[in-house]
């Protein structure tokens, strides 16, 4: 495929944003080259009317295709398979592929709210803090949609007491019990039929976890996710598209703020763990 081989692909990222690495991961492991351009959050860069053009949510990931900009993480990775689509991180069989968009469902209406939450929490908010009043308010504005906006302010006001941090840990908990069981018939990969999104887009919220140094707490006693995590550490594209950009200033202040974080965290899983026991539906 010459002509879309020679196609220019430009990535509008900010480093360390979960729903970017999953976009970069595509990428690598589609062997696509690509650009990119940063937009820092922390300098409001997601706001400046020339991005708010290409992306009118203000929020990265941006994939800017042969000048044609295409918005939102999973629909990016689904686009990207359309138009490359070898190798095929999408499954041919309609069931199994039914089952990898519910994997990018739970991501996009659980995990990615959980781990924003957790992360803000426990790490992100400390740069709000250090704001002046009127930057903070013109931040907290700035959030288009009210629900993210509430949810933005609860976690900066009540750090990780706030309800959607226990939200969160139960959408994760629920997640890695899923996990675990779409695994335990033994294949390598959550779809039978090998590698595809469904791994991709779980891959940066679990390493967020992990570089948080809060995987442990879900992972323990579930072997088969454990193992699972190490084959989906090893694939080049995970280096290229999530550890290696990482500064090691980055990975550093993960750990410290996530080990903050962790004992309380362990505690609001054990309260959710029991309420689980306490419930009929899961
Ligand atoms: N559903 C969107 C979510 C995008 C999103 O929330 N991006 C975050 C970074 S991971 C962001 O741009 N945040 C900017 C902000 O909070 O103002 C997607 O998957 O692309």
């Amino acid at each position: 495929m010459p002509a879309l081989a020679k196609a220019m692909i430009t990535l509008y990222q900010y480093g360390n944003s979960v729903c970017a690495q999953k976009v970069r991961l595509t990428l690598c492991e589609k062997g696509l080259p690509f650009e990119t351009r940063n937009v820092d959050l922390f300098r409001a860069e997601q706001y400046n009317p020339e991005y708010l053009k290409l992306n009118p949510k203000g929020l990265v990931p941006t994939l800017v295709h042969d000048g044609a900009p295409v918005i939102e993480s999973t629909l990016i990775c689904e686009y990207l398979e359309d138009v490359y689509p070898a190798p095929r991180l999408v499954p041919v069989e309609p069931l199994e592929r039914a089952r990898m968009r519910l994997w990018s469902k739970a991501v996009d209406e659980g995990l990615h709210e959980g781990v924003t939450e957790i992360s803000f929490s426990a790490m992100f908010r400390q740069a709000m803090q250090e704001m002046s009043e009127q930057q903070r308010q013109t931040r907290f504005r700035n959030v288009g949609d009210p629900r993210r906006r509430d949810r933005f302010m609860s976690t900066y006001a009540q750090g990780i007491e706030s309800p959607y941090v226990t939200w969160a840990v139960a959408a994760f908990e629920k997640a890695f019990s899923n996990l675990e069981q779409s695994l335990a018939s033994g294949g390598d990969w959550i779809l039978q039929s090998g590698y595809s999104l469904a791994d991709i887009n779980l891959t940066p919220y679990v390493a967020r976890l992990d570089y948080l140094t809060l995987l442990d707490l879900f992972a323990d006693g579930r072997p088969a996710t454990r193992a699972w995590w190490e084959r989906v550490q090893a694939r080049p594209a995970f280096t290229d598209a999530i550890s290696g950009p990482l500064t090691p200033e980055e990975v550093e202040r993960m750990r410290h703020f996530g080990g903050l974080v962790r004992e309380r965290v362990a505690a609001i899983r054990d309260d959710c763990l029991r309420r689980q026991r306490e419930s009929t539906v899961t």
